[in-house]
């Protein structure tokens, strides 16, 4: 009897023992996001972070991270100490990390093959507490690019998240939960049912910084569509009284569209009756700009010299998008055949007849659907469901190219289908 209370003391006091007051405890210690809003924004892949092509998100000692969106897919990128791995924490509903089965943890490490990518669901609604569900599909539609500093020290990641077809990720502007952490390699892993303190962040196309009190920065016609060569309109609509106090306005596009748009400075225009100021940034995108989603900054300067921004992001588009939708959760479980949509949507003011052709994977064959003509009016959408047959065994996320042929152009796209998980 004596033997086993000590042998119960001993196991307290090692229970007792704490790690040092001031190590930031991972997953635990509330972080520093830079702004809470972010942009969508389409990075470069290339191993290589340039000027204002990432969003700062948390920097904190010898990390760096940068989170961005775009519809249906997320962007993450990481600096770090050469021996850690980055761990990003995402609660994609925003309704607390232990709840629910929309709980995504990707974990980023470097190897010599490349970066690797490694996605889990916790599965918080599970009766016999959380558990954690491995994702392959996530590293099966991810791509990577990295690299490692000259003196060896430090590890870039830069990473696109395609929704594997589960609709994980939002499709839109919305909230979700999100922190960063990096951890060296080979640490003990913390139990599932460990909180994680995500802080709440907006996926957005706007956000403004350092406006002064009551004044309201709306731009018009954020988010739209733009194909190289043509014009973009963004009107800058402010209101508020201290809108008086601004002095100048200057306006352009960031990173990679910069050099390839108009750069302006105007005086800041007389408020109306109403309190409010009008502002349009017009410009040609340059041909030659690189598809995806830019972002145009507005910088107000005050009498004072206090100076505000204003972000709004636009879409430098491809002609057309082709969208295969991820088949419903009652067709999945199914038999052997398996029905999915496409869509294939028009961004331009141009006609288009064409051919569409979906590849399946090995062992898939396509039974209808495929190879039909199309004729997609301006920014119209055709619809076309196509049949095919599915290995029986098949199981996990599966990779299908979409080939829109348009005279002699062809536009191609990933799409992915997830299969009985
Ligand atoms: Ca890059």
């Amino acid at each position: 009897m004596a033997q086993l209370l000590l042998l119960a003391l001993a196991g307290l006091t090692v229970g007792h023992q704490q790690t040092p007051a001031d190590a930031p405890q991972p997953f635990i210690t509330k972080e520093d996001i830079a702004d809470t809003t972010r942009l969508a924004l389409t990075p470069k892949l290339d191993g290589t972070i340039d000027s204002e092509e990432w969003d700062p998100f948390v920097q904190s000692g010898d990390l760096d991270t940068y989170f961005q969106w775009e519809p249906g897919k997320m962007y993450l990128a990481a600096k770090a100490p050469i021996e850690d791995e980055v761990i990003y924490s995402f609660d994609l509903k925003n309704n607390g990390w232990l709840v629910g089965r929309d709980n995504v943890e990707i974990r980023l490490r470097r190897t010599e093959a490349g970066i690797q990518v490694k996605g889990r669901v916790l599965d918080a609604d599970n009766k016999n507490g959380p558990k954690w569900i491995d994702v392959p599909g996530i590293s099966i539609a991810a791509i990577t690019a990295g690299s490692v500093s000259e003196d060896g020290k430090t590890w870039t990641a830069e990473v696109v998240l395609n929704d594997p077809g589960t609709g994980y990720f939002l499709d839109g502007p919305g909230r979700i939960g999100a922190r960063v952490d990096a951890i060296p390699v080979g640490s003990t892993e913390a139990a599932s049912y460990v909180p994680r303190a995500i802080e709440q962040i907006k996926l957005g196309y706007k956000r403004s910084t350092g406006l002064p009190g009551g004044v309201m920065w709306e731009p018009q016609g954020e988010g739209q569509y733009v194909s190289p060569g043509s014009k973009l309109n963004l009107r800058y609509t402010f209101k508020g009284d201290s809108a008086t106090e601004f002095q100048r306005i200057a306006m352009r596009s960031e990173g990679f569209t910069k050099e390839l748009t108009n750069s302006m400075e105007v005086p800041f225009p007389k408020p109306d009756r109403k309190g409010r100021a009008f502002v349009d940034y017009g410009t040609k995108v340059q041909d030659g700009a690189a598809e995806g989603y830019r972002v145009a900054r507005c910088v107000i300067v005050s009498k004072d010299g206090a100076t505000s921004m204003g972000q709004a992001s636009y879409r430098v588009a491809p002609p057309m998008d082709i969208e295969l939708v991820p088949p419903g959760q009652s067709q999945k479980n199914k038999s052997t055949l398996l029905k999915v949509t496409v869509y294939l949507r028009s961004n331009s003011q141009d006609k288009y007849q064409g051919t569409f052709h979906m590849s399946p994977p090995t062992g898939f064959t396509i039974l209808t659907g495929n190879d039909k003509p199309f004729v997609l009016y301006k920014t119209q959408t055709v619809r076309r469901v196509l049949e095919m047959s599915v290995p029986p065994n098949a199981v996990g996320t599966y990779p299908f190219d979409l080939t829109a042929k348009i005279g002699n152009k062809e536009i191609k796209r990933t799409g992915y289908v997830t299969i009985q998980y």
